[in-house]
This record gives structure tokens, C-alpha cells and sequence, in this order.
């Protein structure tokens, strides 16, 4: 069928898994992110390696983030990707803890979004090394819409709280 809503480029997605097989989580859930109706995946980053954030008792995880154009609205983009998280076993135990799959809308081309249930930019895209690190590979030039260059805030390091170890480890699957 085709679309009618004028596509949306400059929107990234971020993922997160650090169970049940992290490599296949990832390129699952992007498979999964192509297959829906006003979703094209244009470039991802690879595969990032990084320490846990939060509890220090769980495994390693592997980060990546995508580059998409889409028809969907943010709140129906951020419905597909609780949808993903869901169909691929998500189940919350605790704060920053384990899962099979995350899926954070980092940025929504020049959105800014502060709703109860969507913030965009999603706010850790300057201060974690596992999302700007994925995010700066597919778009060195990226611009944070009200804040500038994401490679210029995170040479200055004035925003950065943590380093996470964050590594690349190869491409998706
Ligand atoms: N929400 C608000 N804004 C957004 C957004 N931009 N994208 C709301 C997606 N969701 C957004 O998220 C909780 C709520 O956030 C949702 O209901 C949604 O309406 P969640 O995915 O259910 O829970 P969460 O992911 O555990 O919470 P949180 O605080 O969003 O955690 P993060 O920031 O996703 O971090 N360590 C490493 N090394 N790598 C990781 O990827 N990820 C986390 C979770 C912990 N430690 C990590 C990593
Ligand atoms: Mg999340």
C-alpha cells in the first residue's frame, strides 16, 4: 500500500541487550523495526560493547543504533518499538537491569518531545558512550536539537558523568 504521510528522516533509534544471545536481539529487533509499515532502516552502526549502567551483577551489554526514515508519528513510532520489545521477551525485573531488548527513540530529527511517556532527545544521548559513540559512527555531524554538535559536547566533556568502557565489536549479523 502506499504511504501518504510524508516520510521523517534524521530519526534514530537505539538498542540495548545484554541476555539470551545480544548479537541475534539486536539484529532481530532491527529485521523487525524494517518490516514495519512506515519503517525503512537506512544505516546502523555496527555493534558496540559496553559495561552495565546500573546494577553491576548483570552482563556486559551490545549497543547499536539505527538511522530511519519514517511515516509514524513519534508516539506511534515509540508504540512499534514497545511492540519489538515485548515480542522478543522483555520482561522488566529492576531498575536499569537485564533485558533480551531496549529499544529509546534517541532523536526525532528536530523534534524536542517532553511528555510524561516520550522524552526526545532521549536525555543520556551526550552523557553515555554507548549511545553517542553508535550515534557519532553513522553521523559525525550529528546535531542535538537545543543543545549543537554532539561531537563538539562530547569533546568539551563538560557533560559526560560516565564511561562505560564502550566499545566496537563488529557489525550486526
Ligand atoms: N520513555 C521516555 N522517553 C523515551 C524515549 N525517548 N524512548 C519512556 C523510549 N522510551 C522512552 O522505558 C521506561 C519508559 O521510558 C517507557 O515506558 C517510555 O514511555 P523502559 O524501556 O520501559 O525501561 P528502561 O529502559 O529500563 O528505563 P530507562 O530509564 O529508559 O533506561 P534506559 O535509559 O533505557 O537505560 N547499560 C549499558 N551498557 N547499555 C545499555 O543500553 N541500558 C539501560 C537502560 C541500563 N544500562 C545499560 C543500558
Ligand atoms: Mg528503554
Amino acid at each position: 500500500m502506499k504511504e501518504k504521510s510524508a516520510r521523517v528522516r534524521g530519526v534514530y533509534i537505539g538498542l540495548g541487550s545484554n541476555i539470551e544471545g545480544p548479537a541475534l536481539q539486536i539484529q532481530n529487533a532491527i529485521i523487525a523495526l524494517n518490516k514495519i509499515p512506515g519503517i525503512k532502516v537506512l544505516m546502523d552502526s555496527g555493534c558496540f560493547k559496553s559495561k552495565p549502567m546500573g546494577p553491576k551483577d548483570q552482563p556486559d551489554y551490545l549497543n547499536a543504533v539505527v538511522e530511519i526514515e519514517t511515516a509514524l508519528d513519534a508516539e506511534a513510532l515509540l508504540a512499534s518499538c514497545q511492540k519489538i520489545e515485548q515480542l522478543q521477551g522483555r520482561i522488566k525485573k529492576r531498575h536499569w537491569g537485564e533485558r533480551t531488548i531496549d529499544l529509546d527513540i534517541l532523536l526525532y530529527a528536530d523534534q524536542i518531545i517532553t511528555r510524561k511517556d516520550l522524552t526526545v532527545p532521549h536525555p543520556g544521548i551526550c552523557s553515555r558512550d554507548f549511545v553517542y559513540m553508535p550515534l557519532l559512527k553513522i553521523n559525525p555531524e550529528l546535531q542535538v536539537p537545543g543543545k549543537g554538535m554532539l561531537k563538539n559536547i562530547v569533546e568539551s566533556a563538560s557533560e559526560i558523568e560516565s564511561d562505560f568502557a564502550c566499545q566496537f565489536v563488529g557489525n550486526v549479523e
